[in-house]
């Protein structure tokens, strides 16, 4: 009975431990009420950073002639969102040998419509090879923010090409990477 007392007293101080304690897990979950307010940013602008090196958007299949090629609008805020991948101005190209397959997924992060194309320099306004593009309806007025679109075309001759957004305007103020198609080697993407 004598040794009663201290473990009362034990269990007394352990529970204002935990009282403290749940002042602790108070604080805790206004910092976890906080935790998801990152992960909700996170969300609704999930903007990696700039320097998310281009060839995570180019996977190739040496054996069937084909790549995957992954395309996002206004990635990063570079270029005042005018930018594919975060490149913009012919910074970012990608190679691919003559008669490969280019699967393209294009997605737009907005919040301008855009749109893709490979085009056979400055002033085309229509894809250099068949189906390197969007329909042609929206070509020019481009997808919504949020919106995907895929298309598969070959890469029928050899030659260096524009990845341009023919939204009017966009491929001016710089929505504008490059493509070289080879006549042999490996694809590649770069920088
Ligand atoms: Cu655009």
């Amino acid at each position: 009975m004598r040794s009663l007392l201290p473990t009362l007293l034990v269990l007394a101080a352990v529970t204002t431990l935990t009282a403290c304690g749940s002042g602790a897990t108070g604080l805790g979950s206004s910092a976890a009420g906080s935790s998801p307010r990152p992960s909700a940013s996170a969300s609704p602008s999930p903007t990696p950073p700039a320097a998310q090196h281009a060839a995570a958007f180019l996977t190739v299949d040496s054996a069937r002639h084909r790549v995957d090629l992954r395309l996002v609008a206004a990635l990063t805020p570079d270029n005042g969102g005018m930018n594919f991948n975060g490149y913009s101005k012919g910074a970012m190209t990608v190679t691919v040998p003559a008669g490969w397959q280019v699967r393209v997924s294009f997605t737009n992060r907005g919040p301008l419509p855009h749109s893709v194309a490979v085009v056979a320099g400055p002033t085309a306004t229509t894809p250099a090879f068949a189906g390197a593009g969007a329909p042609l309806q929206a070509l020019t007025a481009g997808i919504p923010a949020g919106q995907t679109m895929d298309f598969t075309f070959v890469a029928a001759r050899p030659g260096r090409y524009r990845l341009a957004c023919l939204v009017p305007g966009h491929e001016a103020a710089g929505m504008w990477d490059r493509v070289v198609v080879t006549s042999g080697g490996q694809p590649s993407i770069n920088p």
